[in-house]
């Protein structure tokens, strides 16, 4: 196995969490060779939301902590407790491991599983979205998941969250889109780990399935689209579907695994099309689909990252410095699905505004 020698890392507040990981390996256990590096090698990270805030790159991960909770279909072995944000002048530059932002003991209503989050900022206040279980318990023993909003005048942190989740939320995975016009729209959702299979009618379901609804010949669960209002805490109505369609124009079905939408929406714009991203989970793709409206539909149009070492990646897409980027993650430092590290690569067009397909291994 050979091994190469990450960059400069700068550390800020207390390091949670000393890897001894300067010695990375260049090679998956497979033989193959990764694409690009870990961002940050002092902690585990995973699901990096991208921002450019004020001329500076702001990356909100989950930050992924050791358990020796076995792996199951309902992901309790990601048992996430914080948020800590990284931030760099450019992409490839020495990268900045902020202290805690937030800590689930600072949000009155959640238990466990600070999963995905995003970020966005509005009028002077940097606003944190994040999915966690709340204090109720269903026939697992498990809090249902709602999303949470908690605020701060520096895009660092620390973060105030609000003493309830936002009315209306349910499921994980948050992801914030601001349009020309100004209106922000909250993408979300989740099937298996995520419950969102559990609200197919609208209410949650404490019996519902764990997984997805197992019915391959109907629609598949679609991801949701919300309008927020001004205040960027709350929803200006009921969350709608967000749906993916086929070249026939007929919604994916369930059965589709390889194009359903499993979790990890991820919104921008780009030709005035809207890119509609997700992951396929179970068959560890990242996808996207375009339209020409926030709300949908959008028309399927391909895979646009290949499985990475890994059981889940989860993805933004940002333009900054001319160029668009890809955040993503994978396993290379632990080689372990629950402790992930995040990355980045550029992202291409094709003239017709079609995305080139990556291979996060190098041929
Ligand atoms: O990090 C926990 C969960 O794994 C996320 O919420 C999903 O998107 C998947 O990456």
């Amino acid at each position: 196995m050979a091994y190469r020698v990450i960059g400069a890392v700068v550390m800020c507040g207390v390091a949670t969490l000393a890897l001894a990981q300067d010695r990375i390996p260049d090679r998956a256990p497979d033989g193959r060779k990764y694409l690009s590096q870990p961002l940050v090698t002092s902690i585990y990270t995973a699901d990096p939301s991208a921002h450019v805030f004020a001329g500076k790159i702001y990356v909100y991960p989950s930050h992924d902590v050791p358990t020796a909770i076995p792996d199951d279909d309902l992901g309790n072995e990601y048992a996430m407790h914080d948020y800590r944000v990284l931030r760099m002048d450019r992409i490839g530059g020495p990268v900045t491991v902020g202290p805690v932002a937030l800590d689930v003991k600072q949000v009155p209503w959640a238990s466990q599983q600070m999963w995905a989050p995003d970020a966005a900022y509005k009028n002077g206040t940097y606003y944190l979205y994040f999915p966690a279980r709340d204090k109720a318990r269903d026939k697992n023993g498990l809090g249902t998941f709602r999303i949470g909003v908690a605020t701060s005048k520096s895009p660092m942190g620390p973060f105030k969250a609000e003493p309830k989740p936002i009315a209306g939320s349910f499921s994980m995975d948050p992801a914030v889109f601001t349009d020309q016009d100004g209106k922000s729209y909250m993408y979300f959702g989740g099937i298996w780990g995520g419950q969102l299979q559990r609200w197919k009618n609208g209410t949650f379901d404490p019996n519902g399935s764990d997984t997805d609804l197992h019915q391959d010949d109907q629609p598949a669960l679609t991801g949701k689209v919300v309008r927020m209002n001004a205040d960027m805490k709350s929803f200006a109505e009921t969350p709608r579907d967000a749906v993916i369609l086929d070249e026939q124009g007929k919604p994916i079905l369930g059965g589709d695994h390889d194009r359903r939408f499993f979790e990890a929406s991820w919104v921008f714009k780009r030709g005035g099309h809207y890119y509609y991203t997700y992951s396929t989970g179970d068959t560890h793709f990242l996808n996207y689909a375009t339209g020409t409206n926030p709300y949908g539909p959008f028309t399927y149009r391909g895979h646009f990252l290949l499985p990475v070492q890994g059981w889940t990646t989860h993805h933004s897409i940002i333009p900054t410095g001319g160029k668009w980027w890809l955040f993503y993650a994978d396993t290379q430092l632990s080689n372990k699905n629950h402790l992930r590290n995040v990355k980045v690569t550029e992202l291409s067009f094709n003239a017709d505004g079609t995305i080139k397909p990556i291979d996060p291994f190098v041929k």
